[in-house]
Formats: C-alpha cells, sequence, structure tokens
C-alpha cells in the first residue's frame, strides 16, 4: 500500500466509517481458510436463533492454527501499521459467520457496546470488524450493507430501528419477520460493499450495517475478527480533540450500553 493510500483508507474510515483492503490473503490460505471454516461448520448445529446470521461459531486462535496465523497475518498487520491503525490488536479468536444457500438477511445494528463512555463521539476509530471473505460477495449472495458516516452521526434509522436489548430481551428475535418495519429494509443512502474472496473490510464498531439474503445455492463465508485499541488519542491525530474526550477521566468505569446517547450527534 502506498502511503497515499493508507491515508485515503485512514481517511475514509474516519469520516465513512470503513474501509476495503483487496486481496489481502494468498490463494494458498483462502483454501487453508477455506478447509477450516468447512470442518467447524461440519462439526456445528446451526441454532435456530440464529436464523438471521447463519452459522454463528467462535474459534479460538489457541484452538486452530490457520485461525491464529490469520490473526498475526503480516500482509493485515503491515496495512494496519501503515494506515495509522498499528495500535489495534486482535481479541484473540474469530468469529466463522456464514449465509447458507438461501440464507435470511442479517437485520440493521451496530455493534458498539459502549455508548455512555465519551469516547463514544471520538472521530477516529476505537474497536473494529476485519471481515475476511471466503467468496466473492454480491448482492446476491449476502454482501455487507452498510450506511457511511452513521458511526458519527445520528439518523431517523437510530431510534427507529429495534435495539439488541428489545431485539433479544423481549424474545423477539423469534418472532421477527423480515418485513418488520425497517429493520431490513433498503435505505437511501446505503452501500453495498461487494468484495473479491481474499479480501478484508475494515469497520467501525459504531458503523449501522446489515447484509444481504443469499438468495445463491452456494454459502458464503467469512471470518469476523475483533481489533481494540486503547483509550487515547491517536499517533496520527493532530486536529482537535472533542471536549468530552480531553475531560475523560480514565478511572471510570461505564456499564455496557449498546442504545447511542448523547455522544452521538445529530
Ligand atoms: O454476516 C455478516 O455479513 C455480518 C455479521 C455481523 O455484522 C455481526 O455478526 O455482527
Ligand atoms: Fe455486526
Amino acid at each position: 500500500m502506498t502511503p497515499k493510500v493508507a491515508l485515503e483508507k485512514r481517511e475514509q474510515m474516519i469520516r465513512e466509517g470503513y474501509c476495503v483492503i483487496e486481496n489481502i490473503l494468498t490463494e494458498e490460505f483462502l483454501q487453508e481458510l477455506h478447509d477450516e471454516s468447512e470442518r467447524h461448520i461440519a462439526g456445528h448445529k446451526q441454532s435456530e436463533k440464529a436464523k438471521y446470521h447463519g452459522h454463528y461459531i467462535h474459534v479460538n486462535g489457541d484452538e486452530s492454527d490457520p485461525i491464529q496465523k490469520l490473526l498475526e497475518w503480516q500482509p493485515t498487520r503491515e496495512s494496519l501499521n501503515q494506515i495509522g491503525f498499528g495500535d489495534f490488536a486482535a481479541l484473540g479468536g474469530v468469529i466463522i459467520l456464514t449465509k447458507e444457500p438461501n440464507g435470511a438477511p442479517l437485520y440493521w445494528h451496530q455493534d458498539w457496546y459502549h455508548w455512555d463512555d465519551p469516547i463514544s463521539c471520538a472521530p477516529w476509530p476505537q474497536e473494529i470488524f476485519l471481515n475476511y471473505y471466503l467468496t466473492d460477495t454480491t448482492r446476491e449472495n449476502g454482501c455487507l450493507k452498510i450506511i457511511p458516516g452513521t458511526h458519527r452521526k445520528r439518523i431517523k434509522f437510530h431510534d427507529i430501528l429495534l435495539s439488541k436489548d428489545e431485539l433479544f430481551g423481549a424474545e423477539r428475535y423469534e418472532s421477527l419477520e423480515e418485513d418488520y418495519p425497517f429493520m431490513f429494509d433498503d435505505h437511501p443512502n446505503q452501500v453495498d460493499v461487494c468484495v473479491n474472496a481474499g479480501s478484508v473490510i475494515l469497520t467501525d464498531a459504531r458503523l449501522l450495517h446489515a447484509a444481504r439474503k443469499n438468495s445463491t445455492d452456494k454459502r458464503r463465508t467469512l471470518f469476523l475478527a475483533w481489533h481494540r485499541r486503547p483509550n487515547t488519542v491517536p499517533d496520527f491525530w493532530d486536529a482537535e480533540i472533542p471536549e468530552p474526550i480531553a475531560s475523560r477521566d480514565p478511572k471510570v468505569e461505564y456499564p455496557q450500553q449498546n442504545v447511542p446517547g448523547k455522544f452521538l450527534y445529530g
């Protein structure tokens, strides 16, 4: 990656909340990961509760050599370094996620659990997930869709989507239908992020995202790896530091909160 491209990726992460690094895995390693995923899927029963996720399998690096190799993959580490994200550390495992043939779409959501922490208004990412795709993704087989900028800017969707508490707490999940208002709808600003097998999408945990259904007869598989950086201002940051972060007390423990509050600005 040239320094210019690396800077563009960083700026896209800050402005839009996602970016793509093409062809980060070799053909040989892709095959190894494919074999590893099929082995895990063969021994796994897809739970009815996970109908919108497909297979959802946590695997730690210490249980699997190929997964440990993925978590330490040099081309990824180099790219993160070049982008200025070298202080992001992997959380130790991956989630294998499929869309089975004719598999359901995934509802709109975001995966940030620290909305009550002032760090939530950081212009830079604090927590990201790396989605490594083992198959090409298209609008037909379950590509990721995202709404750019929603990691830092409140839109109407934030107020009308079911929160995860509402979704899981009231056991609505089991009865959630694909025509439930807004949860699976298209949004005028959404972007389909279609990639080649072996590419990785970096996504800010705060970003609103979903996945299309798989209307093909082939499984779509991805490896999702969570990465986190310390609660500090990144070295590359030379613009203004938002006041809530400048005055943030690092000793305070904030309870988990997936619903955006005052730190997501309108
Ligand atoms: O399976 C996908 O395409 C995305 C998965 C996801 O966003 C999640 O599990 O939180
Ligand atoms: Fe997600």
